[in-house]
């Protein structure tokens, strides 16, 4: 078993509903436990004109490989009507594997740690609400230095 954390978004149809589906789901994959939710948040989209987000991240223990998991995390997001037309869109539901225990993927498909989470505080901040106090991300940096470079602005906890 790994430890693997999800990032879930959403700003289409219900967002918050989209996120308790989700984690439902979740539950249900294969030789997987949800170990731990955080806190939904609020925040504006950083594409401008888009309604807002909510956003939480999920803890996961999985024997599911790396790619296996985005398979299956893509069929959730299928299934809750996610359209892929343009990057960035509004999107019924986004799961983003952010961290595969301490691993560093670089695949055409699949780039791990999570690209942008350093300097997004809706990752950082319902992540910090699961993981160990110490916790460092693959890049060694610890999350408290990330929290205190990334200040707790615009997001409405929920
Ligand atoms: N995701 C995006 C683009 N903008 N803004 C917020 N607040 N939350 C998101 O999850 C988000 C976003 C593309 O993945
Ligand atoms: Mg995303
Ligand atoms: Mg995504």
């Amino acid at each position: 078993m790994v430890r693997v954390y999800i990032g879930l978004g959403s700003n289409l149809a219900n967002p918050q509903k989209q996120l308790r589906s989700a984690i439902e789901a979740l539950a249900l994959l294969p030789d997987t436990q949800v170990a731990g939710v955080s806190s939904f948040y609020a925040s504006d989209s950083l594409s401008p004109g888009q309604p807002r987000y909510t956003n939480a991240v999920a803890a996961l223990d999985t024997t599911l490989e790396p790619i296996a998991l985005l398979d299956a995390l893509q069929a959730i997001e299928a299934d809750q009507g996610r359209e892929r037309k343009e990057r960035w869109g509004p999107r019924t539901l986004d799961l983003d594997i952010l961290l595969y225990a301490d691993r560093v993927i670089d695949e055409p498909r699949l780039k791990v740690p999570h690209y942008h989470m350093h300097a997004r505080p809706f990752v950082l901040y319902p992540l910090a609400e699961l993981v160990p106090e110490g916790f460092r991300l693959a890049d060694q940096r610890p999350l408290s230095q990330l929290l205190a470079d990334c200040p707790f602005v615009g997001l409405e906890r929920l």
